[in-house]
């Protein structure tokens, strides 16, 4: 019976843990909307493995990580850019690893357009499964240790 109770376990949190990486999402930002020195929502909250995906709808316009005249290395989408530009950021474990900041809140702007207001900010927090699966893999290997 333990023996059954063990194989059905461990594929189950394998598959769980699978399950959760596929339920990362795609943020979309739109690029100066209306031809406006702004992003669409300047201010997300996301969770740790989803995108953030930005979209010109004007031209001149670009995206790169930091404050407007403190720019941080994090992400640039490179020279101001034409309507229809896509740039994409995926904020998993391996870029907060390798571009750690306070709080996991990534501040960005324009470069042609920060001083005017043109700026934003993205918050990562764990995905609440992460804790979840986590949780789970300790009691199943707590029993299997108890054996
Ligand atoms: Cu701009």
């Amino acid at each position: 019976m333990r023996a059954l109770f063990h194989r059905v376990w461990a594929p189950l949190v394998a598959t769980s843990a699978l399950a959760g990486l596929a339920h990362a999402e795609i943020f979309d930002i739109i690029v100066g909307p209306g031809g406006d020195f702004v992003f669409s929502q300047p201010d997300i909250t996301i969770e740790v493995g989803d995108t953030v995906r930005w979209t010109w709808e004007s031209a001149g316009h670009n995206v790169g990580s930091g404050l407007p005249g403190d720019p941080t290395p994090f992400f640039l989408s490179g020279p101001p850019a034409d309507v229809g530009t896509i740039f994409e950021v995926t904020f998993d474990q391996a870029f907060l690893d390798a571009n750690a900041v306070p709080d996991n809140i990534y501040a960005y702007h324009c470069h042609p357009h920060g001083d005017l207001g043109m700026v934003g900010s993205i918050t990562v927090v764990p995905a609440p499964g992460s804790m979840a699966l986590f949780g789970v893999a300790l009691i199943a290997s707590a029993r299997r240790r108890r054996r």
